[in-house]
């Protein structure tokens, strides 16, 4: 689905974009009419508006946003919609929820009255949770938006009808897409369609939407799927606040440049207590931070994403320290190369238990007792471990944030003397990812690197797991012309041994350019 040429020269803007009916993009048309056939046959008339927000790959930066380094996703033809007709004042202001989707049954609730909040009970686990996370966090942006107008007013009622076609669970953030699909919906609902929407405030207002059904995330997902723009990768920043700049990939001379999203079906187990998981990289790499910090003598100010400081804060406060630097790293791209190069040889000097660190090394490397250690690091989220691996996830960590910033580089550089220069050497960051997510951050599976494996023997320049990792989606930068080589390798190795689990090969290899992110389509 490539969108058409109307919307690839679109100027970058600033606002949420708005199209009106007789300026669909060509690919959405079909899927356009179907939404409005579809919503006719559910609720008996037509829909109002119809927003749409696309799902997300991470191109390079893989677990370093939640300790405040930069991350370079982009977002992908494949998207939430969801279509809203908006109650008569005279009503009963209540949502009623359609999905396209037979899984996720019909639901119904009222809105409470007089402002006040949605209440959402993480415990149970329904989709229409995240329908009211976004409902709720557009009503706090509209109560502070316009007090006046908000601050004790009931919402309108809606009738929605939602679709969709980014698979759930695979790592392509369907659900921050349909969080800001809604949100962006429960705003054009209220606020009418006059209020141009600030791309970044929507980024900054979803970003912790999910904190609400118990998802501590970072806010990369919502930035990729609101701040998407045809052809460009999205440089996402989280200091000094949330924020994403998108940067063209360069025009090649005889290629184009096209991304193979290929799933694993390995459900990652990133949720799981066991001695793999997310939640368990979280504090390996905070308490790197704070072994650091032990022995330069700095202090963190712990403010960040993580209660505890981050590898982020660290080498902000020892190049206050030790660097005379007034003010920390600000995004510049050279200057975070010789920060982060200074921080990977502190790695190597300072984290010397190659082999890990027992609760006890690591209490003693902090200067705390094993009671305090437990009681900062190892209480708020369950983890088993036998040893905490400081050297290799911080060295994973500080290494990842210098490959986005050479793969900005690249990006901006400008021109190549051909088309396989830059392949080569966008390709190489990415494979060195993929190295170091396996080798040192430990968050790869035998299926991704097979997956990659075979990707880079048929035409892939650059193949990585992308998301968590520990199964899910893997990336690949191939050029148009090497696509079908490609996915048709990986059916015949891969695909063709394995149970796709109900879903066909068209469902599991995705082919997208980096496209459009939320948008809206007035109905008239
Ligand atoms: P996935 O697995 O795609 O949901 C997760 C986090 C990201 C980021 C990556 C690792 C959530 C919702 N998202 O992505 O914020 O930390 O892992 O780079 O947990
Ligand atoms: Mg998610």
């Amino acid at each position: 689905m490539i969108l058409s040429n109307e919307l690839t020269s679109l100027e970058l803007s600033m606002s949420v974009p708005t199209f009106n009916d007789s300026h669909i993009p060509e690919c959405l048309k079909p899927v356009y009419a179907d939404i409005k056939t579809d919503f006719a046959a559910i609720y008996g008339r037509k829909p109002d508006f119809v927003t749409r927000s696309p799902g997300r790959v991470n191109l390079i930066g893989e677990h370093i946003d939640y300790v405040d380094f930069s991350v370079l996703p982009m977002a992908i033809e494949m998207a939430v919609m969801c279509a809203v007709r908006v109650l008569p004042s005279n009503e009963i202001p209540s949502v009623t929820l359609t999905n396209a989707d037979p899984l996720f049954a019909q639901r119904r609730f009222d809105l409470p009255l007089n402002g006040a909040d949605i209440s959402i009970d993480p415990s149970v686990s329904d989709w229409s949770n995240y329908f009211k996370c976004g409902l709720l966090v557009a009503q706090q942006y509209l109560k502070k938006k316009f007090p006046a107008k908000f601050e004790e007013t009931t919402l309108g009622g809606l009738e929605v009808y939602v679709c969709g076609n980014v698979f759930t669970g695979g790592g392509l953030s369907s659900s921050a897409a349909f969080i800001c699909a809604v949100a962006l919906a429960v705003i054009r609902a209220n606020a009418g369609k006059s209020f141009d929407v600030p791309k970044q405030e929507l980024t900054q207002i979803t970003a912790k939407a999910e904190h609400y059904v118990g998802v501590n995330n970072g806010g990369m997902d919502q930035a990729a799927s609101v701040c998407g723009e045809v052809d460009h990768a999205l440089y996402v920043e989280f200091k000094p606040e949330l924020k994403a700049t998108p940067f063209r990939f360069p025009q090649l001379r005889n290629s184009e440049i096209q991304f193979v999203i290929a799933n694993t079906t390995v459900v990652s187990n990133k949720v799981e207590t066991g001695p793999v998981n997310y939640n368990l990289r979280v504090v390996e790499v905070t308490v790197a931070a704070n072994v650091l910090s032990a022995k330069y003598g700095v202090v963190l100010q712990r403010v960040g994403n993580l209660e505890k400081g981050t590898l982020r804060e660290f080498m902000d406060a020892y190049y206050g320290r030790y660097k005379g630097a007034t003010q920390p790293w600000d995004g510049n791209i050279e200057q975070g190369i010789i920060r982060l190069n200074e921080m990977l040889k502190l790695v190597d000097e300072t984290l010397t238990e190659r082999e890990g660190y027992t609760v006890q090394q690591a209490s003693n490397a902090i200067n705390c007792s094993v009671q305090e250690f437990t009681r900062d690091y190892l209480t708020n989220f369950p983890v088993r471990f036998q040893v905490l691996k400081l050297y290799q996830r911080a060295k994973h960590v500080f290494s990842e944030a210098l490959r986005v910033l050479e793969a900005l580089k690249l990006m901006t550089q400008g021109s190549f003397t051909d088309d396989a220069q830059f392949f080569d050497a966008f390709g190489q960051l990415m494979n060195e990812s993929q190295k170091s997510c396996k080798e040192l951050y430990e968050c790869s599976c035998p299926e991704t690197d097979e997956i990659c494996r075979i990707a880079r023997a048929n035409g892939s320049y650059g193949s990585r797991l992308t998301g968590a990792g520990w199964g899910g989606c893997t990336v690949h930068l191939v050029p148009q012309s090497k696509v079908d080589s490609v996915r048709n390798a990986l059916a015949e190795q891969y695909y063709a041994k394995r149970d796709l689990k109900g879903l066909t090969l068209d469902e599991v290899v995705l082919v997208s350019r980096p496209d459009l992110g939320s948008c809206i389509f007035e109905v008239s």
